[in-house]
């Protein structure tokens, strides 16, 4: 069935390190080996093999309008015909910039880099620089891309592969980040009363997109905003997945919260490769070249790159866009809930905005089925949590799927991304193949 796509992954071992460019798309976890994909449109993701699929991934988030959008596409090629990159100074970067900082009013100056993992290393360096401080505390399965000071209980692709912390990453370094359960304050409390003056930032997922889709508890995000200020710590907002994703103005609006930094990606290159840092001017301008602290980047504000995200920021503000894909996605939650509650299979179910992620995890036995609005499995709120979930179940549930035409993500540990571009009947033929699964697994 994954013929051609099979013959090319024999061809990618010889001379991409496990076939792939990415662990995350590797297959791994549910014991395959990866897809190919030749093309994409709208809602739609075609492989090598010539399978259709419905595409939950969207690239991991960046196509919130779903794949060849054609305005993107129309602004792309318009740009592209006066070159591809000039190392320099465009007006482009500007329009990109001033459209994140009107969007999220944490953020009076930004700076524009490659990607999301080079953004988070960058606003960390600058968190450390501003405060003179050494330490960071991040959250289990929370992933800021593979920086060495973040590959410490992380989730994503780390998670998904069970690896060990850090190989690689010197220890004297790795001690410097310190961790917490998400969603549990008093750990944060304790971890700065045990490291006093020494934790320069807390660096979270506002809505954790990286060991499943697990939003904050109410009051969790207050309450680190209210003991980075005590501690004099920065704060800094992990927006990569959220950003223009939950809300326009990110998870920060949605939840009503000030961070000190937010770190950008994604979206805001309209699946071209992206990422950005912010906050307020007087951190910024520690940057070179107004202040000391170095970070550059060839390709930053590429052309290309922001084109897309002009493009697809502008058609976001349309009226409607948010609500949309909150529908879809409360369509698509209560299908997979009253299929799993009328088979009787455990799972649970957190959304947001148009994040979602179905985890298999062991009945709640405290649970009643008239209270089982998200599954009658445990809930999720944290990385362990998350962890009980029955991996080969959703393995399986996974693979079935795709044979069905549905593409999600190859991990249990990774969160389900909407689009505009999927439609009602997208959603209810996604339920319809979940509910066939479903109901032979309850015969
Ligand atoms: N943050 C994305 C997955 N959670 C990145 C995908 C990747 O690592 O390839």
């Amino acid at each position: 069935m994954f013929q051609k796509s099979e013959q090319l992954y024999q061809r990618a071992k010889k001379c991409i390190p496990g076939g792939v460019n990415s662990p995350a798309r590797a297959f791994k976890a549910v014991d395959g080996n990866p897809l190919f994909i030749e093309r994409a449109q709208g809602s739609r993701i075609y492989d090598v093999d010539g399978h259709e699929y419905i595409d939950y991934v969207g690239s991991w988030g960046p196509l919130i309008l779903g794949h060849c959008h054609p305005e993107v596409i129309d602004s792309l090629q318009e740009t592209l015909k006066n070159g591809t990159s000039y190392g320099a100074s465009t007006k482009k970067e500007i329009d990109l910039a001033e459209l994140i900082c009107e969007a999220l009013p944490s953020v009076e100056k930004v700076r524009l880099t490659s990607s999301g993992t080079e953004a988070s290393m960058s606003a960390l360096r600058l968190a450390r620089a501003f405060t003179k401080r050494p330490m960071i505390l991040k959250f289990e399965g929370c992933y800021h891309g593979h920086g060495d000071s973040f590959l410490v209980k992380a989730g994503s692709g780390v998670a998904t592969l069970g690896l060990p912390d850090s190989p690689g990453v010197p220890s004297e370094l790795a001690q410097l980040t310190l961790t917490s359960s998400f969603n549990q304050l008093s750990q944060v409390e304790q971890l700065f009363s045990q490291h006093q003056g020494k934790i320069a930032a807390v660096i979270v997922e506002p809505v954790v997109g990286n060991m499943g889709c697990v939003p904050p508890k109410p009051g969790f995000l207050k309450g680190l905003r209210k003991l980075t200020e005590e501690n004099e710590s920065l704060l800094i907002f992990d927006e990569v997945m959220t950003g223009f994703r939950i809300a326009y103005g990110g998870a920060q609006s949605r939840f009503g919260i000030t961070p000190d930094l937010t770190v950008l990606g994604k979206i805001i290159g309209g699946g071209l490769p992206v990422g950005a840092y912010g906050g307020r001017h007087k951190i910024m301008d520690q940057l070179a070249p107004n202040g000391p602290v170095y970070q550059a980047g060839t390709l930053s504000g590429n052309p290309l790159a922001v084109t897309a995200g002009i493009a697809t920021l502008k058609i976001l503000k349309r009226t409607g866009t948010y609500e949309k894909l909150e529908n879809l996605t409360s369509q698509l939650e209560k299908g997979f809930i009253k299929i799993a509650n009328e088979t009787n299979i455990p799972v649970f179910i957190n959304h947001i905005g148009s994040m979602f992620t179905l985890f298999f995890t062991p009945r709640d036995l405290n649970k009643s089925p008239d209270l089982s609005d998200q599954g009658m499995g445990l809930p999720v709120f944290n990385w362990d949590s998350a962890k009980q979930s029955d991996l080969s179940r959703f393995s399986e549930f996974f693979w079935q799927m795709l044979n069905r035409g549905i593409y999600l993500a190859p991990s249990q540990y990774e969160s389900g991304f909407l689009s505009t571009a999927h439609t009602s009947m997208d959603i209810q033929n996604t339920i319809d193949s979940a509910e066939v699964i479903f109901k032979n697994w309850a015969h």
